[in-house]
């Protein structure tokens, strides 16, 4: 039985400080009950927890750590940075090297401005495509998540056409009401809120591949058919590929699945673990933005030197295509252990991956949008990840997460946690 004494002393006096003892609500571990884990170090595919419990991770800080935790190349090119200076508040090559990469991989993105979280990406996406279009609606789908700007946290409204309501105190019923939420892989509740709101929509946003309702892949349809209803409604397309971004693919979603967005907002892995984001997309679109044009946006670390450094460094190591090979076959390997050990102990488990960011529900399925995913046995999910914390594999605490493999994920991690699970398994069938 693993100590995390250290951890729960640590959270006592953490919660003493901040809200819930943690920087982003999801670390709480809320939805699986108990003490969070604090984490000390890691290094490649492991954790280690303040009460030194080693543990192969599949969270990797939620999505950046791509390369593995503390990769060398990315420690080097932060530790030279920082002796040149962290923060100049000017513009430096290292900007340009960056984007340039970014182009390279994605080339919709023809400007693209960097800010310091997927979050200040697509308030900022949104306030370009609104310019662009003189429109004020926006459409999101049910259960994607694209940060915590006010106009992003909106429950969906009665009916598919219905305007949005506040998903959280705090945000206005005036701006809730100007997001449209529909159900996601339904093109023909898109088709109607356009119906609804002729020239209304400036903006669709959303996540290409869904991570954060579980991982949820679009239908071999949906993806066109939103680029086909904008281009008759004259409406943005935001792909939100902060969490899929270098993730499914170099050239991210867009690339895998042949895509022609207006907007592309990323985030996590083009900072290689410092806090780094950046939207972009049409030339002409984008240079309304300030100072080129006359939308507001700003940031004080923007296009940071140190974040720079370790951007440029991940994704020059992710050029390879052999990279993703490896990634995409490894993670194929585990998310078919997760169904052998799921089988083999008679438990409905629906589980997927798209390249190396993997899901799964404990349910029958199909799982195709929120109202499906919520159907899942999350007490059991609850137990699951206990139990495999128990094995030394730290999963995302919750069913409505996606878990991401890394490249220092080599088949002797694979193997011990497709193990574990088997065993874990086998435990929940006898609950
Ligand atoms: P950040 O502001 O957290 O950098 O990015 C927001 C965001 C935007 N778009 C997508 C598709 C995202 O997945 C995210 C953030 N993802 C969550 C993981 N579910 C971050 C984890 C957290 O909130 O602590």
């Amino acid at each position: 039985m693993l100590s995390h004494e250290r951890s729960q002393a640590l959270f006592d006096r953490a919660r003493q400080l901040m809200p819930g003892g943690v920087s982003s609500p999801v670390r709480a571990f809320r939805a699986v009950g108990g003490t969070p884990l604090f984490i000390d170090h890691a290094a490649g595919a492991r954790l280690w927890d303040a009460d030194g419990n080693s543990y192969i991770d599949y969270v990797g800080s939620w999505g950046p750590m791509i390369l593995g935790h503390a990769h060398p190349a990315v420690v080097r090119a932060v530790q030279v940075q920082a002796t040149r200076g962290t923060s100049f508040g000017a513009p430096t090559a290292l900007e340009s090297r960056l984007a340039e990469l970014i182009q390279e991989a994605m080339p919709a993105l023809e400007r693209l401005r960097f800010v310091n979280s997927g979050t200040e990406a697509t308030m900022s996406a949104l306030r370009v495509a609104r310019a662009h279009t003189g429109r004020n609606l926006l459409l999101k789908f049910e259960g994607c998540y694209h940060g915590h700007a006010d106009s992003f946290l909106v429950a969906a409204g009665s009916g598919v056409a219905t305007l949005g309501l506040p998903d959280s105190p705090g945000v206005p019923s005036v701006v809730a009401a100007d997001t449209l939420t529909v159900p996601f892989n339904d093109l023909e509740a898109v088709a109607a809120a356009f119906a609804a709101h002729p020239a209304g929509i400036a903006a669709v946003i959303v996540e290409p591949v869904v991570g954060n309702m579980g991982l949820v892949e679009p239908g071999p349809d949906f993806l066109p058919g939103l680029r086909r209803l904008c281009d008759e409604h004259g409406t943005l397309l935001i792909l939100d590929e902060v969490m899929t971004g270098f993730r499914v693919a170099w050239g991210g979603a867009t690339a895998r699945f042949g895509l022609r967005p207006d907007l592309v907002t990323l985030g996590k892995i083009i900072g290689g673990g410092l806090p780094v984001g950046a939207y972009g997309g049409r030339a002409e679109v984008m240079d309304r933005v300030a100072p080129a044009g006359s939308v507001y946006q700003a940031g004080t670390l923007s296009g940071n030197p140190l974040a720079m450094a370790a951007g440029i460094a991940q994704l020059e190591l992710l050029r390879d295509p052999a990279v993703y090979e490896v990634l995409e076959e490894r993670t194929a390997g585990l998310v078919a252990g997760l169904r052998d050990a799921a089988a083999a102990a008679g438990i409905p488990l629906v589980a997927g991956h798209v390249g190396s960011m993997f899901g799964y529900f404990f349910q029958e399925g199909p799982v195709t949008d929120y109202q499906s995913a919520r159907s899942s046995d999350t007490a059991r999910f609850a137990r699951w990840f206990w139990g495999m914390i128990a094995q030394g594999v730290y999963l995302a605490p919750s069913q409505f997460e996606a878990g991401f493999v890394s490249l220092a994920h080599g088949d002797t991690e694979i193997e011990a946690t497709v193990a574990a699970a088997r065993a874990v398994m086998a435990g929940l069938a006898e609950d």
